[in-house]
């Protein structure tokens, strides 16, 4: 082993560790401390012959790393807003006293956005570099090679190129990392990206409940599952829900999906989306309904007691099999297409709005891999904003807008059967809301400007003159 370590890393949870397994596998060696040394001892132990350090004392750990020292921080990270502090800054105050002009700090966890612009601003005026990066991948992905979305100054990012790009996951011979931009960027992306599997997550769900509802046992769930994972729905979140279908229970045998509890835990970065997607003015109703679905699931006391008040019909889905996947699956890809589409309009607005220089198709790609997300589908939209950067919307890049036109009829008979029969499809209707409202020449605002300025007197623009010229209407006095 050589005297100094290429790279630290605090915080010795599993993602933690996995991390550290993953850099010093491609040739670096590591320093690592946890606050709870006795956790150090045994990962050491349990690693004999790897090019590892652990510190007991984080002085040690400090001066165990060449510099400029590059130090990822691991531990749970809770501050919801910029002024709270939590773990990170905890950590980050003990490291700063120690460390060197020109050292990296990077926090790999999911921080919010405008915390990672604060520390950013704090460690700048000490001579600190700051990256804020996104790690997605879970524990697989952090040992395997995760997508990493870094976030800070475009020097610190050449710095820390190498090991990012070695420990990353490669796709078609690609890291699946790209220097998001300056700051806050990364978290951000990372942010929006959770915000994407929410919605992700609950449209296979939505497909899920319908198959129940018609009928179809989980082995045959698994079955359509696995198929349209050769097909352009092939994605990981596809692949494990098949694999999870097929799991039984070996003190029951019955199907472990059925014994789970309809119980959604959530850790907060899809709420964090739909705030910034409210403070931005951007729609991401299908985001929303995924979040909320999680919160409805939650409230299950008061759901039991409703089920027996509330009437609905019982649902009878007497569709042919084929006919009914076919539909479930067009419904799906387009709420999925209606989803990202809205999922990237709030990266590129907040893009805009912050001067960050996104790149959304280069995103798309280092989504491809290693993250919960991964989807052959993301290379239609590296292509599509390669052909288009100004897309105004991904639903209008000629290969999605063929692939809408195409589904469009089934998805509404989906949704529409899935509604008269009392089936809650809130994200894949959402969605199809969404597609109906965009598509719009002519909504029915017209009506609201009315009831606007006409309690209000806030004025309206008219059809039959430009643009810009404002006008009231002496509305008449009501008597109720
Ligand atoms: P521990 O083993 O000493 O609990 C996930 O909780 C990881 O974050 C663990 O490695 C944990 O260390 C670490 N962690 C949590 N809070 C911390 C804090 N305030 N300071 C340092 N490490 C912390």
């Amino acid at each position: 082993m050589s005297n100094k370590s290429d790279f630290g890393l605090i915080g010795l949870a599993v993602m933690g560790q996995n991390l550290v397994l993953n850099v010093e596998s491609r040739g670096f060696q590591v320093s690592v401390f946890n606050r709870t040394v006795s956790v150090t001892e045994e990962f050491i132990a349990k690693h004999p012959g790897k090019k590892l350090v652990g510190a007991k004392t984080l002085e040690e750990f400090v001066q165990s790393l060449s510099r400029p020292r590059k130090i990822q921080i691991m531990v749970k990270s809770t501050a919801v807003r910029d002024h709270e502090r939590d773990a990170v800054d905890a950590v980050i105050e003990q490291l700063i006293p120690l460390l060197e002009e020109g050292d990296i700090i990077i926090d790999g966890g999911n921080s919010f956005y405008q915390t990672t612009e604060r520390r950013d601003a704090y460690l700048a005026a000490k001579g600190l570099r700051f990256i804020g990066a996104g790690v997605s991948g879970g524990e697989e992905g952090a040992r395997k090679g995760p997508s990493i979305m870094p976030g800070g100054p475009p020097s610190t990012w050449e710095v820390m190129k190498p090991i990012f790009e070695s420990i990353a996951a490669k796709v078609d011979g690609e890291p699946c990392v790209i220097h998001i931009g300056p700051g806050g960027a990364g978290h951000y992306v990372k942010m929006i990206h959770n915000g994407i599997e929410y919605g992700d997550m609950q449209l296979i769900c939505e497909a899920y409940s319908i198959f129940k509802a018609a009928g179809l046992s989980t082995d045959e769930m698994a079955a359509v599952f696995n198929e349209w994972n050769q097909g352009d729905l092939q994605s990981y979140l596809i692949q494990i829900s098949g694999k999870a279908l097929e799991q039984r229970d070996p003190e029951t045998g019955k199907p472990v999906v059925e014994l789970i509890m309809d119980k959604a835990g959530q850790k907060g970065t899809g709420q964090w989306t739909l705030l910034n997607a409210a403070e931005n003015a951007v729609v991401i109703s299908t985001i929303n309904a995924a979040v909320e679905a999680r919160i409805l699931s939650s409230q299950k006391k008061q759901r039991v007691a409703a089920s027996t008040q509330l009437q609905g019909p019982k649902a009878q889905l007497s569709l042919p099999k084929a006919e009914l996947v076919q539909k479930v699956h067009d419904a799906l890809y387009a709420s999925k297409i209606v989803s990202y589409a809205q999922g990237l309009d709030l990266i590129k607005t907040m893009g805009e709005k912050k001067n960050w220089g996104l790149d959304l198709g280069r995103i798309a790609a280092i989504w491809r891999g290693g993250c919960i997300i991964r989807a052959r589908f993301l290379n239609r939209i590296t292509e599509a904003y390669r052909n288009n950067p100004q897309l105004a919307n991904l639903m209008l890049d000629p290969f999605f807008k063929g692939v809408l036109n195409g589904a469009q009829q089934n998805w509404r008979e989906l949704v529409s059967t899935a509604m008269l029969q009392g089936i809650a499809v809130p994200a894949f209707s959402a969605s199809l809301g969404y597609y109906d409202s965009y598509r719009s020449e002519r909504l029915p605002a017209n009506l609201l400007q009315a009831q606007r300025d006409f309690f209000g007197a806030h004025t309206y623009e008219r059809t039959d003159k430009p643009e810009g010229e404002f006008f009231h209407t002496q509305w008449p006095e009501v008597i109720e």
